[in-house]
């Protein structure tokens, strides 16, 4: 069988990779985190990070669960129902759905604000400037302010008009010091993270266990269908239980993992 080879258009370089690929989706999103590794946006680390989320991916069965549904539906009535809420974004995060984060912050009216891990001010600007040029906004985090108490790295700087004095920061794909620098600071936290026993999951309020490039668009279509209706949104976050919505998506792992050995 003659296979058909497409050229990505979405990384710039001339890699080849299968459409009948079953695995081509993956494979495209690892070429262009390699080359935004090359460009200085995503940290070497960043693509051990997504390695990481990968393989718990795998385990979920590569699908948004139940329980991560439900979250992302409580994501998005927090986001609204907030006063100042703030979207962060890092390299990895910014690799994988810049404009889909921005187009979410417009939604709900948040800011945007960049902050590292691995931060150098050469780096900050690079993300920043990438964010700024795939989604056309700008964003903060260029000329940090503030420094968010409990946090001993770099890290711990942040903007006064951005995460400083934000009501409740969503977090995608973030290291578990900070989540819990910013539950203490009195902040709402929503993460994304697809390891449900990482500190970031267990510390937050709303733990979304689901892969970023599925859960930013679902959040953003809860978002537009609860613009306009504050009933529902206090009636959704009311009866949202995130114990509940973590202990699920560890069953769904152990149910996935027992489906795969029979
Ligand atoms: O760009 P920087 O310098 O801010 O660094 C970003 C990374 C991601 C390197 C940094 O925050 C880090 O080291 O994070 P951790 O501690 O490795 O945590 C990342 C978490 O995100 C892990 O629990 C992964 O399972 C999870 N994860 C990775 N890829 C995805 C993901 N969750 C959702 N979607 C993904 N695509």
């Amino acid at each position: 069988m003659v296979k058909t080879f497409m050229v990505s258009k979405c990384i710039g370089r001339n890699v080849e990779i299968s459409k009948d690929h079953p695995r081509y989706r993956s494979l495209v999103i690892r070429e262009r985190m390699g080359e935004l590794m090359e460009r200085g946006v995503v940290a070497r680390t960043g693509l051990i990070a997504h390695g990481r989320g990968e393989a718990f991916d795998y385990l979920i069965g590569e699908r948004t669960i139940p329980c991560a549904a439900r979250a992302e539906e409580a994501a998005a009535a927090a986001l609204l129902e907030a006063k100042r809420p703030v979207i962060t974004i890092n390299g990895n995060a910014a690799a994988l759905a810049a404009k889909e984060l921005v187009d979410l912050a417009i939604l709900a009216g948040a800011k945007v604000e960049v902050n590292l891990f691995h931060r150098t001010d050469e780096r900050v600007e690079r993300v920043c400037n990438y964010v700024e040029e795939v989604s056309g906004a700008k964003v903060l985090g260029r000329d940090p302010d503030a420094i968010l108490p409990g946090i001993a790295s770099d890290r711990a700087k942040c903007c006064s008009e951005g995460i400083f004095t934000a009501d409740l920061v969503l977090i995608p794909l973030e290291d578990g010091d900070r989540a819990e620098a910013l539950v203490k600071a009195g902040k709402k936290v929503i993460a994304i993270d697809l390891n449900p026993l990482s500190r970031t999951a267990v510390v937050a309020h709303i733990s979304i266990v689901d892969e970023v490039t599925r859960a930013v668009p679902n959040i953003i279509t809860h978002a537009a269908r609860l613009k306009n209706d504050k009933n529902a949104r206090r009636a959704i976050l009311k009866s949202y239980d995130n114990h509940a919505a973590l202990q699920g998506a560890r069953d769904a792992i152990c149910a996935h993992m027992s489906e795969g050995a029979k």
